[in-house]
C-alpha cells in the first residue's frame, strides 16, 4: 500500500514536472509570438536593399572613368521602391591600369566595391531626390517609422572591408508633397575581414518625416584607393540589442522555471 502510494506520488511528480515543461515552452513561444507580432515592442525590418535583385558589373578605368546606372522593375521586397541608382567616379588623374570595379551579385546578394584607384565618389540611391529629377511616382512614400519603444534606424550589414571608411546616409521626406525635409548623417564602417553590422539610429534624422520617406542614399567621396568593401544589406529595424535582450529574457525564464522545479 505504502509502496503503491509512493509510486503514485512519483508519477504525480513526473506529471507535474512534464506539465511545467509544457507551460514553459508554451510561455516562451507565446512571448516570442507576441514580440514578433505585437507592434508595441517589435516590428519586422523594412528592407532598403538586400541586393538579391538587379545584377550589375561595371569597371572604371582610364577609358571609362564614371558610371551612372539606373535599375528599374526590381522586386520591391529586395529593393525599396523597386528602383536603384548606382553611381561611381574615379578621381583624376586616372593612371593606366588603375581601376575600380563595382558589382552587384544578386545570386549571393551583395554590393561590392573593389578599388585600385582613388574614387571621387560612389553612391546608391533609392526613390525621388527632388521633383525636378522626374516623375513623382518615383517617390517612395515609405513609412519607416515602427511603433516601438526601442530606438530604430538603419542597420548596415558589411561582409568585409579592407579599410575603415565613412559612409554618409541621406534621407528626404515630403519630396512629392512639396514639403521637403532632408537629413544627413555619417556612419563609420571599420575595417574587418569578417561580417559586422553598424546601426545608424533615428536621432541622425531629426527633421525628416519617417512616416513619408521619399528618398534614401548612401555613399561617400572622395575615397582612397585600396578599399575593398562588400555590403550584404541595408535595412530599417529597431535597435538590434532588443533581439538580444529578448533572447536573454527567454533564457532567464527557462532557467527560473528549472530552478523552481528542482
Ligand atoms: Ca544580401
Ligand atoms: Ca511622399
Amino acid at each position: 500500500m505504502a509502496k503503491e502510494g509512493y509510486g503514485l506520488y512519483l508519477q504525480k511528480g513526473l506529471e507535474v514536472r512534464e506539465s511545467f515543461k509544457r507551460v514553459t515552452i508554451v510561455a516562451v513561444i507565446a512571448v516570442v509570438i507576441l514580440q514578433v507580432t505585437g507592434s508595441s515592442a517589435w516590428a519586422l525590418p523594412t528592407v532598403i536593399d538586400n541586393f538579391t535583385d538587379g545584377d550589375l558589373s561595371a569597371t572604371l578605368d582610364s577609358t571609362n572613368t564614371s558610371m551612372d546606372e539606373v535599375q528599374t522593375g526590381l522586386d520591391p521586397a529586395a529593393v525599396i521602391g523597386g528602383r536603384r541608382r548606382v553611381q561611381a567616379m574615379l578621381n583624376y588623374p586616372v593612371e593606366e591600369l588603375k581601376q575600380a570595379i563595382v558589382t552587384i551579385d544578386a545570386s549571393t546578394g551583395i554590393f561590392q566595391l573593389d578599388t585600385d584607384h582613388d574614387l571621387e565618389f560612389y553612391g546608391l540611391e533609392w526613390g525621388l531626390r527632388s521633383l525636378s529629377d522626374g516623375a513623382a511616382e518615383l517617390a517612395l512614400n515609405a513609412n519607416l517609422w515602427q511603433d516601438t519603444k526601442e530606438e530604430q534606424g538603419f542597420l548596415i550589414r558589411i561582409l568585409s572591408a579592407s579599410q575603415s571608411t565613412m559612409v554618409g546616409i541621406e534621407v528626404r521626406s515630403g519630396v512629392d508633397e512639396d514639403a521637403i525635409e532632408s537629413d544627413f548623417g555619417w556612419v563609420n564602417l571599420p575595417a574587418s575581414p569578417t561580417s559586422y553590422s553598424v546601426f545608424a539610429d533615428e536621432f541622425l534624422f531629426p527633421d525628416v518625416d519617417l512616416t513619408d520617406v521619399d528618398y534614401i542614399s548612401i555613399g561617400e567621396g572622395p575615397m582612397f584607393a585600396g578599399l575593398d568593401i562588400t555590403f550584404d544589406e541595408i535595412i530599417w529595424v529597431p535597435e538590434p540589442a532588443t533581439l538580444g535582450l529578448l533572447l536573454l529574457g527567454g533564457l532567464a525564464l527557462l532557467r527560473n522555471r528549472k530552478h523552481t522545479l528542482s
